[in-house]
């Protein structure tokens, strides 16, 4: 058989992807026995299909020859842990990766179809909320591209982040039924499954030597089943899994109803199962303590560690080599009760005792935080976890028993360390999960150098000085290849043309730009890009929303998760005050600007949803208004995700980055957009900071309370109400809200928002920052006058942003956090 698998990986039966004949007929053979249809009545989503399953192929030869590889080498592995992936569309990605996609496109072209009207036909996998869920998918292709032996699993959400349409005004959530029409790049592993075990209780007996073991006994089970998904990198032989798991009813438990006679009974308790992969929870922010929440963090955990664990051991027999064979990253907490599963599936299963196993589990994990907003920082009611999870319980309270013995010894006498280090929040009754990850870790890092450091001095504090070294900084990236290489062809193709393209897997080599910022010739090939991306998005936005935005004025954009701290009211009020001194002709006139916003917000958050409303309804008003239309105008742009990003990043001037110092851990967007030629109005918050080290004090916006203002002007006391009366201009952008002028219909529609700045304190010093920002897009505007100095200030954002792509925050994990070194293939 060895000569046909070798043949089939390597030999010439497989398709070659150079050669457009060759392409034509294995797409035609596809066409006919996989999709099963005809290619001469075949629609463009017969076509994707086709495309999608000979590219399945592909992968599959080649997700082989690097399994083969690893286990030949036995390589110490990293398992990247998340709730959520946000991969976006997997088509031209994959293409681009196999270096294909011109030979692709020629011969679709031949058969008569167009590549670009097919690749639309994909849904974009929605399995994640922002931030968090797209780093993840960077790491896996960064991880891929420079051959590190990786592997993701998460969950196979049935429905991913829903849909946003605006309707009057408002957001109307949709469910996203991205698996409706099949997924044809997943392959189902309905061999690989585990049972995932609920409730129950705790028995405990003395074994033969006389040694304390329990059992956890009258469980309810749930199979979890894989299903994975290749992960290419970028002209890389490597390809990697992101084994994602949904939940199955187990025949075990329907069993019992059956024998009662009770059929009906039997297949409601198949789709309660179920139930447990159905569906994303659409918050990032705030923790709402549901029990199928906290139950889909576990079916997850549990069934990743098993697989984890039974892989180890058919490679190496030994569990004692854990520590040296894997490690685990935690991305944030929601897979945090991986450590004490960990320890239930060496001690309950394989029978070690407690300090071997803690020492082993000790080793395996590290912890990613990702905020530092206290409503977002898990915990999880002792009662619920009693409930669901009694055996994790038990075994989450002798960990503490034993850190708070350390915490002792470590802080003699130290009452409030010892409360405030607990694993339990006594006042609350809760577990506190973060407290759990840290124990459980042998790193635990934030994700830009301020985050790392509040987490260091203000969140967890005697956490770092219990053990020094623990805490690190691994500042975030994201991947050049989908967000410049793949999302703007056009200014890839010039800087390749520049300086060629080691870019693609070095980001630092675009320094070689810089001299060509003086050029002026670049200069204008470069905004000529910038202009062509414009036109595309405004075509875009014109199909979303019916506005068409005009190309030649300034993109002022900011997109991402609608939040209070995110401040889009900010943006708002700024607009507003544009809006106010265009209809009086105040000198000197503003614009011509098109500010475009767009986001999600929490389906119960209500304040943000009334932000979404309130932009909607002031573009309203100044769309209309003909007066001042031609140099303003306001497009909230619907349903923000991963593939509407792509078209919207390139096309942006400016980047709106503008919370409260302090706020936002890092940031990712920030990074897109500069990479994309934008420039940043931003406070010094997250990755800003960073950016604004690497790009220079002239090339970016910054205004703004830092961190350190914004924690003292709070300890003196922070008056809003002042701030207005001391700012004629703020107080009538608010009075203008506040009266109703944008909802004459209703004209107290907007006092949820009066009263988060007032009577609530506003916490997210909107009014504090208002004068600055001001200041700030004053500037922005003075300096979009002079374009030869706008461009050259944005062809040094490109060229200065070397730092933040993703290969460099994963070479920094595998070096200092993994010790993982790329596979020899
Ligand atoms: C359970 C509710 C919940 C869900 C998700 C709380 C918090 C989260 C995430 C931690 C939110 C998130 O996506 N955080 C973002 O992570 C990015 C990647 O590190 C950072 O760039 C963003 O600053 C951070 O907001």
């Amino acid at each position: 058989m060895d000569h046909l698998v070798k043949d089939a990986l390597e030999g010439d039966r497989r398709v070659d992807t150079q050669d457009v004949d060759s392409i034509q007929r294995a797409l035609i053979t596809y066409m006919v026995r996989v999709v099963g249809t005809d290619p001469r009545s075949a629609g463009p989503r017969d076509w994707f299909l086709t495309v999608s399953h000979l590219l399945k192929g592909i992968l599959s030869e080649r997700g082989m020859t690097t399994s083969r590889a690893q286990y030949g080498q036995g390589t110490r592995r990293v398992y990247y842990l998340s709730m959520e992936f946000l991969t976006g569309r997997r088509l031209m990605k994959h293409l681009l990766d196999f270096g294909v996609e011109s030979k692709m496109r020629e011969a679709l072209e031949g058969l008569g179809q167009d590549l670009d009207a097919i690749a639309e036909e994909e849904p974009d996998p929605a399995l994640g909320n922002g931030g968090l869920g797209r780093l993840a998918a960077c790491f896996l292709d960064s991880m891929a591209t420079h051959r590190y032996p990786g592997y993701g699993y998460g969950i196979r959400y049935q429905f991913g982040m829903f849909s946003q349409t605006i309707e009057d005004g408002q957001q109307v959530e949709h469910p996203d039924n991205w698996l409706h029409r099949g997924n044809p790049w997943e392959f189902v592993r309905y061999g690989v499954n585990y049972p995932v075990r609920f409730h129950g209780r705790i028995v405990c007996f003395k074994d033969e030597k006389g040694r304390q073991k329990c059992q956890w006994v009258d469980t309810e089970d749930v199979l979890a089943m894989a299903y994975d998904m290749k992960v290419t990198g970028y002209d890389s032989p490597v390809i990697s899994n992101l084994r994602l798991w949904s939940a199955q009813s187990t025949n075990a438990f329907d069993l019992r109803y059956f024998n009662q006679g009770n059929y009906i009974e039997a297949v409601k308790d198949k789709t309660t199962s179920e139930t447990l992969s159905k569906v994303l929870y659409p918050m990032d922010s705030t923790v709402l303590g549901q029990e199928l929440r906290l139950k889909q963090e576990y079916f997850f955990v549990s069934a990743s560690l098993q697989d984890i664990v039974a892989r180890h051991l058919r490679a190496h027999k030994d569990l004692a080599l854990l520590p040296d064979k894997i490690t685990i990253q935690l991305n944030d907490t929601h897979p945090a009760l991986a450590v004490p599963e960990m320890m239930r599936i060496l001690m309950d299963v394989h029978g070690l005792d407690w300090e071997p196993a803690w020492d082993l589990t000790r080793g395996i994990f590290c912890y990613t935080n990702h905020t530092l907003l206290p409503e977002a920082l898990e915990t999880w009611p002792i009662g619920m976890l009693e409930h669901v999870l009694p055996r994790h319980l038990e075994i989450i309270y002798q960990i503490n028993h034993d850190h708070l013995q350390q915490v002792r010894f470590r802080f003699p006498g130290d009452m409030e360390a010892l409360r405030r280090m607990s694993l339990v929040d006594d006042s609350t009754q809760r577990i506190r999960m973060a407290h759990l990850a840290i124990v459980g870790s042998k790193r635990v890092n934030g994700v830009a150098a301020l985050h790392t450091r509040l987490l260091r001095e203000n969140v967890f504090p005697e956490f770092d000085e219990m053990s020094p070294g623990k805490f690190v900084n691994v500042t975030n990236g994201v991947t050049q290849r989908r967000w410049l290489l793949q999302c703007n062809p056009g200014l890839s193709d010039l800087i390749t043309e520049a300086i060629g393209d080691a870019w693609t897997t070095d980001l630092t080599a675009l320094t070689a730009l810089e001299p060509l910022a003086e050029d002026s010739a670049f200069r204008a090939r470069f905004m000529a890009v910038k202009r062509i991306n414009k036109e595309r998005l405004a075509v875009h936005m014109k199909g979303l929303t019916g506005v068409m935005a005009d190309p030649d004025s300034l993109f002022d954009v900011q997109v991402k998760r609608i939040h209070e701290y995110k401040r889009q009211l900010l943006n708002v009020l700024h607009v507003i005050h544009l809006y106010i001194t265009i209809r009086e002709g105040g000198a000197p006139v503003p614009g011509p600007r098109t500010v475009i916003v767009g986001g999600k917000a929490a389906p119960g958050y209500h304040l943000a949803k009334l932000i979404i409303r309130l932009i909607n309804d002031v573009a309203l008003t100044i769309n209309n208004d003909p007066q001042v239309r031609d140099r303003l105008r306001v497009i909230f742009m619907p349903n923000y995700n991963v593939s509407n990003a792509e078209v919207t990043i390139p096309g942006a001037d400016l980047s709106e980055q503008i919370s409260t110092a302090g706020t936002e851990a890092s940031g990712t967007g920030n990074m897109k957009f500069a990479l994309n030629g934008a420039l940043t109005i931003g406070t010094l918050d997250g990755a800003n900071i960073e950016i604004k080290e690497e790009v220079g004090d002239d090339n970016i916006f910054i205004f703004g309370l830092t961190a350190d203002e914004v924690a003292q002007t709070k300890q003196r006391g922070y008056n809003p109400w002042r701030v207005v009366e001391e700012d004629a201009d703020l107080k009538r952008v608010i009075d203008m809200i506040t009266s109703g002028f944008f909802s004459p219909q209703q004209v107290n529609r907007y006092h949820a928002i009066r009263d988060a700045l007032f009577e609530e304190g506003d916490r997210y010093m909107v009014l504090a920052d208002f004068r600055a920002y001001l200041d700030a897009q004053a500037a922005v505007d003075a300096l979009y006058q002079d374009p030869e100095t706008w461009a050259r200030k944005a062809i040094l954002n490109v060229a200065r942003m070397g730092l933040f792509s993703s290969d460099r925050s994963i070479h920094t994990y595998a070096d200092d956090i993994w010790s993982i070194k790329p596979m020899e293939l």
